[in-house]
């Protein structure tokens, strides 16, 4: 019996039925919806906002918190496999899936009172609440610990001043989950569109991640009451804890990536005739297509015993960031090895693998930079911190 080409190892029989259930849905919803549409919405430099009601609807949105709160309840593996088939559309819609469940609702569900979570968590599962993550700042955003945005304590208020940058969905979101120093150390606040001296800009001239929006945030004397202070974290274990459920999506995202341009190059490859028969046919490429299945198959296997640590509650940060780091790698890898098979026609975002590549370039930078996530798994194996 033939191998599925993009599943070598039948992985997917290792899947529930229910997580199956979820791929499948997810993959039709990509299939049908994104991919008509994501070479456009790029080009164009547009997040494809129309999309979010369906997302909504489909249980995508916080999709691993409790029904209590609208949401799906899914487990781990399940919430990989939506970023994996969200990402074989466009990075971009996965990272707003990402921000939206991992840094945000994540966050309010772990960090905020019950109060909290029952004014914010419905709203964004529905889709009708969107939120943004503010860590990173303008001066360094692989050193968190020394951010420079300050909420100074004022009666029963927070006063915040300072500001972030790279904040994805920052001029979409209705709220953005802050996190500042302060007296007490980094503490994470929900602050609200419209809070007087609050400000987004969008970052313009992006190459990478065309289809998602991008801002720079700004707090001037921004009030913020009690009521909008995680109550339940502080330290920069609170936004670590909230990247490692971020990196675990991520690392199975690019996965999908992965597929599509492997899918793109193998179909070019087997029509493009040259010096009388297919490419498909040439050595170089076949060895070229089997080592990116191989890398593929490689990065399932691994995203899978992740997903299956974490659901057993034994998945350790510096394990995702082996998985973030080799699977972001794996990708860019093979995006731009799929935009060279192509040719030419590999330059236009007719096809898809230049898109992918590019966004790929915001993918192994945010949520740790490759470096960062190297050097995680050099002091876990040395004992030794090089930051
Ligand atoms: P260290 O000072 O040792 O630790 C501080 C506290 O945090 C705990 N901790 C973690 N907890 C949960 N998950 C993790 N991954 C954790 N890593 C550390 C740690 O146990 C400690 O707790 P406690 O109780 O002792 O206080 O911190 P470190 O030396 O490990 O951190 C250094 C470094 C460089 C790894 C860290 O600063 C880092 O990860 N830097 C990269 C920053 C980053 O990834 N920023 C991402 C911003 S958000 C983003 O990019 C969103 S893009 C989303 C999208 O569009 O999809
Ligand atoms: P820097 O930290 O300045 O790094 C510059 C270079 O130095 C990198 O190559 C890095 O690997 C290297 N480097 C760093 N430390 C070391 C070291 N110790 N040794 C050797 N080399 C080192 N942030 C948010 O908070 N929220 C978001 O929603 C968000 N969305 C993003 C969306 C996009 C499209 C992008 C591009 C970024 C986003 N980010 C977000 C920011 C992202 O997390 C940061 O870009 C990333 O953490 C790196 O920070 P930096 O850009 O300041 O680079």
């Amino acid at each position: 019996m033939a191998l599925h080409p993009y599943d070598l190892y039948d992985v997917r029989s290792q899947l529930s039925e229910e997580e199956r259930a979820v791929q499948d849905a997810v993959a039709r919803f990509t299939d049908e919806r994104v991919l008509p549409i994501i070479g456009d919405a790029f080009d164009q430099g547009r997040f494809p906002k129309e999309l979010v009601g369906e997302i909504a609807e489909l249980g995508l949105l916080g999709a691993t918190l409790p029904e209590d709160y609208g949401c799906a309840g899914l487990n781990a593996v399940s919430y990989g496999l939506i970023c994996q088939e969200l990402e074989r559309g466009d990075s971009g819609l996965r990272s707003f899936v990402s921000v939206q469940s991992s840094l945000c609702m994540y966050p309010i569900h772990a960090y905020g009172s019950e109060e909290q979570r029952r004014r914010w968590l419905p709203d964004m599962a529905a889709g009708k609440v969107i939120g943004c993550f503010g860590l990173t700042e303008p001066h360094g955003g692989s050193d968190p610990a020394n951010m420079k945005t300050f909420a100074k304590k004022d009666g029963g208020d927070w006063v915040i001043n300072g500001g972030k940058m790279w904040i994805t969905n920052g001029n979409l979101a209705d709220i953005a989950v802050v996190w500042a120093q302060t007296d007490e150390g980094i503490q994470g606040f929900v602050v609200e569109k419209g809070m007087p001296g609050f400000a987004a800009q969008e970052i313009k001239h992006k190459m990478s991640l065309r289809a998602s929006v991008t801002s720079a945030l700004f707090f001037d004397n921004v009030r913020v009451p009690e009521a909008n202070r995680l109550p339940n974290v502080k330290g920069l274990k609170g936004p670590l804890g909230c990247l490692t459920q971020a990196r675990y999506g991520i690392a199975w995202g690019p996965i999908g990536a992965a597929i599509a341009c492997l899918d793109e190059a193998l179909n070019y490859s087997k029509e493009r005739m040259l010096f009388g028969r297919p490419v498909a046919a040439t050595q170089s490429a076949q060895i070229k297509l089997a080592d990116m299945a191989r890398r593929i198959t490689l990065a399932q296997l691994l995203s899978l015993q992740l997903g299956r640590l974490k659901d057993a509650g034994k998945m350790q940060p510096q394990q995702v960031s082996l998985a973030k780091w080799n699977n972001c790698r794996m990708a860019i890898d093979i995006a731009r090895e799929c935009r060279d098979l192509l040719g030419g026609a590999g330059i236009t975002t007719e096809h898809a693998a230049i898109r992918h590549a590019l966004n790929l370039e915001s993918v192994i930078t945010y949520e740790g930079t490759e470096t960062v996530h190297q050097l995680v798994i050099g002091r876990e194996l040395t004992g030794i911190n090089a930051f």
